[in-house]
Formats: C-alpha cells, structure tokens, sequence
C-alpha cells in the first residue's frame, strides 16, 4: 500500500497553508505542478480556491458529485468549485448574509467554466419551492444565450467573454432558488466591424449561418451560409475553429430562447443578427453600393424605406441653432461600422433586460443573495486597443478589491484588535487604479477632456497630453519619455501601463472615437422609425430630444464599475484565482514560466503568508456567542455578563487550545478552520437532539 508520504510526494497538499515550505515560490508551482499532473486542478489556500484550467473534460461535476458536496463542510472533502459554492451557500443560511464569488485570473484561465458550474450546483442542490423549476431552468438557460451574444473566438480563448458579468442569484428564506438578476458591463462593440488576425466575430453570427433553418435563412436574406460571404465575418480570416461546432451552437441557443420564453421576440432577435450581417455588405462608396441589397434588409428586416437609410448613411444632420444642417460624411463606411455596432450594442443591453424580466418570479419573498462575477480576464496582445484597456483597468479594479478584502484588512484587523502578528508585505495596484480614474488627471479623464475638445484634438494630441498630465509616473511611459532598450519597445503612437499582472503597451488610435461613442442625429433618427421592435425599444425619440451630451464610454464604464464595487463591498467575498497553464490551450501542458508570472500577480504567495501567520476566521463576538452559546450551560439561553467575558466563557467550556484562537477587543479569531467545523458539527448534533426531544414530546402529547 501507497504510504501517506508517498501519495502526499505524487498528488501534493490539497491546501497551501499545509505546505511546509510556505515561503517558498518554487514549492507553491511545485505543488500546482504535482497536482495538475494527478488532474487536480483545485487547490486551497484557507477558503481561497485555486484552479488550473485542465482543457480537457473532467469526470468530477456529476450530479452524484453534487450530491457529495451537499451540506458537507469545505474541510471534509477534497477542494473543489462544488465545496466553494456549498460553503458559501452554507454561510448565506446560517448567518444570513449575503455572499458574492468572485472569480478572476487572466483571459482563458477558466472563469466562465467556473461560474457556469457554481450555477449548475446551485440549481441543482437547492430546495425547491412550487414552480421554480423553471427558474431554476431559466437561470441556466440564460447562459448560453448570453454567451452566443457575448462571448466571442480570440486568440486567447475559442470562449471569451467580450463583456463583463455580475448576476445574482435570489433564495428564499428556505434556500430556494427563486430568481436571479443579471447587470452587464461594456460589450466589446468594436468586434461587431473588426476582428483582429485569427478571431471571430461573436458567436451567433456563425451559429445562425451554420445552424439555422432554411425557411429563417431565407426569410432573413441570409441564403449564402458561407461566413465567407459577410464582409464582418472576414476580418480575422478564421470563420471556423476545431473547437467550436456552430450547429449544435445554434440548437442549443434556439433551445434556451425556447426555454427562457422569448417567443415573437426570437425572430426579431434574429433580425438583429441579420440586419449587422447586410449591414457589413454594404460596401465601398455608398453611392456605388449593390443597392437591393440595401432596399432588401432595410425594408424588410429593418422596416426602414430604403432610400432614407442611403441617404442617413452618406449625410449628416446636425441641428445647430435650431436649424437642421445636411452635409455629405467624410466616410460612409464608418457611418455604416458606427450604426452595426449600435444596434448590436443596444441589442445586447435589450437582451439582458429581457432575461432580467424572465429571472423575476418571486422577487418580494427574496431574502438573501449569492453574487457571481465573471468578467473578462486580464489580456495582452500584440495590438493592444481601448477594448484591452478598459478590460485591464476593470481586472485592476478587481484586484484592488482582492488587497483591500483579504492582505489589507485583514492585517489592519489584527493592528486594531491588537492581536500579535507579523506584517506581510504585499504590492497594492491602488496606484494603477488611480492612474487611469483619479479626477482631472488620471488617464480616464484626460481621455474625456480630449473627447470634449473641437478644433485640433486627436488620439496623438490625447497622447501628448497623457505626457504632460502623467510623465514621471512609476507605472506610465512612452516613447517619449523611456530610453534605450525600452523606447524601442513603444511605438510612437502608444503608452504603456505597468499593470499588476504586466505590462501593456496601449496604442491610442481610436481611443478618442471610440470614447465618445457617438452615433450621428440622422442615423438614430432612422433607427426611431424602425419597424423591429427591439430597434425602436431600444433607439428612444426622446433621445433626440436630450440635448446634454450622454457620458463617454470610459466614464460610464469606471461609474458602473465603482457601483458594482459597492455592491460587491456589501457581502461576503469568496475567491476563485483561476490560472491558465499554457498558452496552447494544451491539456496536461504546464508552462513553469507561465504559471509563476500568474501565481506572482495574483498575489497568491502574499494571501499565503498573511494566511500562515493569522487566522482562518474571525467573528464579532456578539455573532459568535450567539450562534454558539447554545452548546455551553452557562451561556445558554442568555449570557448576563460582558461579551468577552461571554466568549471567553464559551470557548473554555467548548475546550478550545490556546494556540487555537486568540481574543482581540471585539472579535475571536480562529486560527484553523477545523476548529470552527467541530463547533459547526456539535451545534448540529445539539439541534438534532432537540428535533428528537420534541417529536417524542409530541408523539406522547
Ligand atoms: V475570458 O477572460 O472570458 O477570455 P475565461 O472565462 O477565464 O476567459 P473560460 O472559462 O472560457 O476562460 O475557459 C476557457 C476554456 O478552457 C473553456 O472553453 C474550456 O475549453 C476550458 N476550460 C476551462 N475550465 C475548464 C474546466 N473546469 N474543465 C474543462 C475547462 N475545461
Ligand atoms: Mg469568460
């Protein structure tokens, strides 16, 4: 028989704070190493999980697997997404509050996947109440959906999200699933129009190509099924990909609009598709295009006389002064680009609003919420745009809450309560998140000021101001300002970041454009008359009306996102650090190189040693004595003396070791989690005993 030793040797520690060379960089890989080779790709750090992206199929997220997960404690089993959803799940029944998972790690690293089997477990485990089977359906339904919509083949990833996610999942009071809320953040439109050498338009494009059905094909004018034909689906000369097969793409996305009751709205959603499709075929100067293509989708999908879009499309309107001026545009095939992504845009947002509308079911009797936030992961290519941009500042953001949750406050908690402790040092990228957001300055705002500017503004100018406004910055450089090796690694029309997970050299051609984000009067004033009622819900004519300029796409991106960290901020965080192991998308590679650089920015290391050195848990006294004080004679039903007094009581009784918990001013802290999970298991065992006590009462009654 194996012995521990060896079988410890070949598959590692399944938690980190058990590796006896903590400090040390080389065992943590050596650890994942061992571990990813055994296919398990989870591991530990305290309640942090760990995950190695296997890219390939594992046996382990059957349903019987969820089964063993249910109502086990995180310790008793091996580590696993079930285990992270079941202790969070857990903490929202007993202690009432609020939880949210964040997954993070970089692009490809296995977010997606994560969250879609958190929701799997979720919809699987939990109670039901009448008729939430078909929420429970819808909640998963939504997925698919969004990803056809949303997600799209990069280099990175064949399945990247090319929007951020936030959805909450509502439970009733007895646990129940009973709906769910969706918030999306900035779709990456600039895709619709152009795709970089070897990625992919979104998802549906190919899919209603590959998959849909002759009669829809035909009534939408989309005969030809070759991508090939689509002018928007040739750009990044790879329309198809080993990995994905579009057809069955298309039956399940058909399905889960079935499912979540889109009905009338399916075709119409369709349209959509088709209409971005013809859009892009109209091509060269607009006077000389192939106009019954035009006439063709303009009038029958877009329900707009034909001759009116040709004319919105060659010719601006602006009112100035209360009078309407008309001059010929500069280039058609920018005004056309700009009308694609809006609609797909505002489509997008349509969507979301719609699956928002069918997760409503018993929202008054929500009680409590598990938050899930998949958003893009961190990216580096070699064109790097305002997309790559936005999606780091947002991973920056996430990052910064990650230090502000667990190595900032969790140390400061230890100052404040006073309990003994050795300091770990750990890198705070607030910097950077000040760098691109701060007021007047920061790189955001600069970009605005440029954006708001008539006369000579452009993206150099944006660029020469950035100089001004941020030249000496540790994390900030150009060409300009950088010398030797470096200069050569920074074209004149890029800056760079230094961000927490590397550096990215941004070229800001396009930035100013695509901040502002503006689709010419003439245009939406055709998009308000059109006959798809998804394109007239979604286009206003009060929007016409406004005449405040509506916020960049950068300010209503960082606005959005400084909500959501309030929403994140008001419950309790549980992690999931995803990690990619090799660039291929190989299963079984692991990248040394690859992994380290990951395992470094992620702060991994850091969360370990503050983790060694400090406590698995803490509690308010109040919360604790509460909960527990049940299991001692003294503190049972109430205890009359001082909270510490209260605890400290309760502790003895529950023969707690010295070296296992320490008292601070107001809280406990519990150094190991098994510690915790004995209490847990012995306030279970009381309750039981009192079940059995009163139905023997009742039955003698
Ligand atoms: V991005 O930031 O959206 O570009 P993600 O979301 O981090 O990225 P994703 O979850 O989409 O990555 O994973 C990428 C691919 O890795 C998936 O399409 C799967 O092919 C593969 N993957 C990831 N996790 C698993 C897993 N647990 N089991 C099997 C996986 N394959
Ligand atoms: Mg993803």
């Amino acid at each position: 028989m194996e012995s521990a030793i060896s079988a410890r040797d070949r598959v590692g520690v399944q938690d980190f704070l058990l590796l006896e060379n903590y400090n040390s960089e080389a065992a943590f890989i050596e650890n994942l190493r061992r571990r990813y080779r055994e296919g398990l790709i989870y591991t530990y750090i305290g309640s942090v999980l760990v995950s190695v992206n296997p890219y390939r199929e594992l046996e382990i997220y059957s349903k019987q697997n969820m089964e063993r997960h249910r109502g086990v404690n995180f310790y008793e089993i091996s580590p696993h997404i079930f285990a992270l959803a079941n202790n969070s799940y857990r903490a929202l029944r007993t202690e009432r509050r609020d939880q949210c998972i964040l997954l993070s790690g970089e692009s490809g690293a296995g977010k997606t996947e994560a969250s879609k089997k958190i929701l799997q477990y979720y919809t699987h485990i939990c109670p039901t109440r009448n008729n939430t089977h078909t929420i429970r359906e819808r909640l998963l339904q939504s997925n698919p959906v969004l990803e056809a919509f949303g997600n799209a083949k990069t280099l990175r990833n064949d399945n990247s999200s090319r929007f951020g996610k936030y959805m909450d999942i509502q439970f009733d009071y007895k646990g129940a699933p009973i709906g769910g809320h969706i918030l999306n953040y900035l779709l990456e439109k600039s895709r619709v129009a152009h795709q970089n050498h070897g990625e992919r338009n979104f998802h549906i494009f190919y899919q209603l190509l590959e998959g849909g059905e002759e009669p829809l094909l035909k009534r939408l004018g989309l005969e030809k099924t070759n991508p090939q034909h689509y002018h928007y689906l040739v750009k990044g000369k790879c329309p198809r990909v080993s990995s994905i097969n579009d057809k069955n793409g298309w039956k399940v996305v058909r399905n889960a609009l079935t499912i979540i009751g889109f009905n009338e709205d399916e075709i119409q959603l369709m349209e959509i598709v088709a209409i971005v499709l013809h859009l892009g075929n109209i091509q060269f100067d607009i006077n000389r295009c192939r106009e019954c293509t035009l006439f063709f989708f303009s009038q029958q999908l877009l329900g707009v006389d034909g001759s009116v879009l040709k004319e919105a499309l060659t010719h601006k309107k602006i009112v100035a002064k209360g009078e309407e001026v008309i001059s010929q545009y500069p280039s058609a095939l920018s005004a056309r680009d700009s009308l694609a992504k809006a609609i797909y845009g505002r489509a997008f947002t349509w969507l979301v609003q719609k699956l928002n509308q069918s997760l409503v079911y018993y929202s008054s009797k929500c009680s409590s919420i598990i938050g899930l936030l998949d958003v893009y992961g961190f990216e580096v290519f070699q064109h790097n745009s305002f997309e790559q941009f936005c999606i780091n500042y947002c991973n920056e953001k996430l990052q910064q809450l990650f230090v502000e949750l667990t190595l900032k406050s969790e140390q400061e908690d230890y100052e404040t309560e006073g309990v003994r402790w050795e300091r770990v040092e750990y890198f705070n990228n607030k910097i950077i998140c000040d760098l691109v957001e701060e007021k007047h300055k920061g790189i955001i705002a600069v970009l605005d000021e440029e954006c708001l500017r008539r006369g000579d503004a452009s993206d150099i100018t944006f660029l020469e101001k950035l100089e001004d406004s941020l030249g000496g910055h540790a994390h900030f450089v150009t060409h300009k300002m950088a010398n030797g090796k470096i200069r050569k690694a920074i074209g004149r029309e890029e800056f760079r970041l230094v961000h927490y997970a590397g550096e990215v050299n941004y070229n800001v051609s396009g930035f100013l454009d695509k901040n502002n984000d503006l689709l010419c009067r003439h245009l939406k004033e055709v998009l308000c008359q059109s006959g798809n009622h998804i394109v007239s819900q979604c286009f206003h004519a009060d929007e016409l009306m406004d005449q405040r300029r509506p916020e960049t796409a950068a300010t209503e991106f960082k606005l959005s996102l400084a909500k959501l960290m309030e929403i994140l901020m008001s419950k309790e965080p549980l992690y999931v650090r995803c990690i990619k192991p090799n660039d291929a998308k190989q299963p079984g590679g692991f990248d040394e190189v690859l992994v380290r650089h990951q395992v470094k920015y992620l702060g991994l290391m850091e969360y370990l040693r503050v983790r060694r050195a400090g406590f698995a848990y803490r509690r308010n006294f109040e919360v604790f004595l509460e909960r527990y004080k049940s299991l001692c004679p003294d503190t049972w039903p109430n205890w009359r003396g001082t909270l510490p007094e209260g605890v400290a009581t309760l502790v003895k009784h529950l023969n707690y070791k010295p070296e296992e918990y320490k008292l601070g001013r107001s809280k406990i802290f519990i150094r190991f989690p098994r510690t915790l999970f004995v209490t847990e298991d012995a306030l279970e065992a009381k309750k039981q005993t009192i079940v059995i006590v009163i139905q023997s009462w009742w039955r003698g009654v």
